[in-house]
This record gives C-alpha cells, structure tokens and sequence, in this order.
C-alpha cells in the first residue's frame, strides 16, 4: 500500500488541539486484520493525540472495546473471521451506538460494497490506499458533528440549562459512582408559584423572562458541581453531590429569600416571583432514580400545600 506515514505537522496540531478541548482525548476504536496497517494509524492517531484502540481479531474482543464507548470506529472489511459489514451491523444493533461515527477504511472499492456500507449505516467510506490527512480531518469532522447534536440534545432552548435527559443521564452516572463510594446527594425539585397567573396577566413572553431569569439566578447562586436543570415547564432540578438534604435546604432557603426579592423587569411590568421546593436525599430515600425524583416531589407537594414559597423535606 502506499500510505504515507508522514503527515502535515499543522494538522497534527489542529487535532492535538482538538484532543485537548475537553478532559479526555477523543477515543478511537480500528478493526483491521492488517497488522502493518494498524501499527502506523496507531502511531500517527496517538501522536495527534487520540486515545487509540486496536481490534485485529473481531472474533474476540468486540465486545469488551465497543464497552470502552469509541468516539469513532474506523473499520475493516475484508478480514478472515468476521468480515467489516457484520461488525458494523453488530454495532448499530445497539440503540446506545446509533451514533457512533464509524468509517470503513477499505480496499473494496466497488459501488456495491459502498452501498452496503451505507445501507448498514456507516458514516464514511474511504478506500486504501488513503491520505493519513484525510482520514484524521473526516474523523474530526464526524466526532465534532455528534458532539455538537448531543450537547443540543441535552439542552434546553429556552434557559439554556440542561434538560431532563442529561439530568437522568448524570444520575444514572451517579448513582453507580454513589453504590462504589457513597456519598450525600441531595435532589431538590422546585416549581414556580402561581406561574399560571403570571403568563396569564403578564403574558407568555414575560412568563418566558421569568423563566430565564430564574435559571440565570440557579446558575449564579449555585456551585458549579450542582447539576441545574430545567425537568419541565416551570419544574427544575437541581442535584447537589456532597450535600445532605438538611444542608441544600440550608443553601437554597437563601436562593429563595434572595431570588423572592429579585425584580424581574418585563416590557412594563416588574415581577416578583416566589417558587416552592422539595427535597430528597440519595440513600436515605429512594434505591432508583424514579424513586428520589418521587420521594422530592412528594416533599415538594407539602411544600406547596402548606403555603407555598417554602422548601420541604
Ligand atoms: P402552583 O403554585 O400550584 O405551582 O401553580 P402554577 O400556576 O404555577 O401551576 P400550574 O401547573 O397550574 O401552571 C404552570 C404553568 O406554567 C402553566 C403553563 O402554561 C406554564 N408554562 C409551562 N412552560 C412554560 C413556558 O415555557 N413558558 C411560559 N411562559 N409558561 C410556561
Ligand atoms: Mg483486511
Ligand atoms: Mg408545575
Ligand atoms: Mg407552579
């Protein structure tokens, strides 16, 4: 083959750069029987900063590096146990890898190869011999692409908080980090007073200020290991690891009596909002997600039917 192993020091660079923007290197998964061909993307994706796995038997081992959650996969076809199309059919059988950018990287050249490809849902379709540039530029590409969908994902449009699906997601990650090493979690749902008759005398677009301007004061309040969402209309929650219950409704007693003094400035109406809260503490009560989501809105339900602009355990 007639890869070259040199590559453009400014797009090492670019790529380094990349590898460097959050906490982790973006991890590559390559399953490839040649041996040759694996040693030199090894080398060249590792010095760009990648964190490389290599799979030159997909027989074995598929499963334990697709556990690993490749950012990318760079694929194979013809190999002699088991060739690159049931791999990747293997891959998007899992709902969890629907995304995962996986590139086939080929001698099959033929437009019925590449069709199949697509058809099981690869992302790209290079063929040997390649440029080492273009593939470290497409993998880039892909990567950034799912990154950017999945962070829109987890957001809300309106705030910009995170919404309930990343909520569930870092609870899921904190719940086995917590049954590893335990530690207070406190959970806290809280929802707006009387929301309904702010949207109806003000309108909805002031109701919309009010929203973003309390997830503005979360945000400025609260610490940055404080997991602030948005859970539904005017419903948030708010995750406080190595917290106890006792102490978030220490912390957020005062965001309560600070944000019930905060002006909320709309067209020419001046607002004041109050919000009602309830509390749940990870371990002590709820086993399971739903459970301490339960457990909180429960507390919150007290909270409202005592008065209202008060927080609950
Ligand atoms: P309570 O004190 O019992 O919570 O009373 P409430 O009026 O806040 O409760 P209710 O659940 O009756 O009303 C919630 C309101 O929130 C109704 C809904 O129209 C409004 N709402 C939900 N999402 C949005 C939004 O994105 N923007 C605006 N402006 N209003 C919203
Ligand atoms: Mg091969
Ligand atoms: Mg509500
Ligand atoms: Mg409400």
């Amino acid at each position: 083959s007639t890869e070259r192993a040199f590559v453009s020091e400014d797009i090492i660079q670019e790529l380094q750069a990349f590898n460097k923007e959050d906490e982790k290197p973006k991890r590559i998964l390559i399953i490839d029987d040649d041996e040759v061909l694996l040693a030199s993307i090894y080398q060249i994706l590792s010095l760009a900063g990648f964190d490389v796995e290599v799979l030159s038997d997909a027989r074995s081992g598929l499963e334990e590096m697709l556990n690993k959650q490749p950012d990318c996969i760079i694929l194979d076809v013809m190999m002699p146990e088991l060739n690159g199309f049931s791999v990747m059919q293997r891959i998007r059988s899992d709902a969890q890898r629907q995304f995962t950018p996986v590139l086939f990287l080929t001698a099959k050249s033929n437009i019925e190869d590449k069709y199949k490809g697509f058809q099981l849902g690869a992302d790209e379709y290079l063929t040997k011999p390649f440029q080492f540039e273009e593939l470290m530029l497409r993998i880039k590409t892909l990567i950034s692409r799912v990154e950017k969908y999945r962070s829109l994902s987890m957001k809300d449009s309106l705030t910009g908080l995170y919404n309930r699906r990343y909520l569930i997601e870092r609870l899921q990650e904190l719940f086995v980090a917590h049954a590893r090493k335990p530690q207070d979690i406190a959970l806290a749902i809280m929802d707006l007073d009387y929301f309904k008759w702010v949207n109806d005398t003000y309108g909805h677009p002031c109701g919309d200020a009010v929203l973003k301007s309390f997830a503005s004061f979360l945000q400025a309040k609260l610490r940055d290991s404080d997991i602030i969402t948005r859970y539904g209309g005017e419903e948030f929650i708010v995750v406080m690891p190595g917290t106890t219950a006792e102490q978030a409704r220490d912390t957020l007693n005062r965001v309560r009596e600070e944000f019930g003094r905060h002006e909320i400035q709309c067209e020419d109406a001046r607002i004041f909002q109050t919000f009602s809260g309830g509390i749940a503490q990870l371990g002590n009560e709820g086993e399971d997600i739903p459970k301490l989501i339960q457990h909180a809105d429960q507390a919150l339900y007290l909270a409202k039917f005592n008065g209202r602009n008060r927080l609950c355990l």
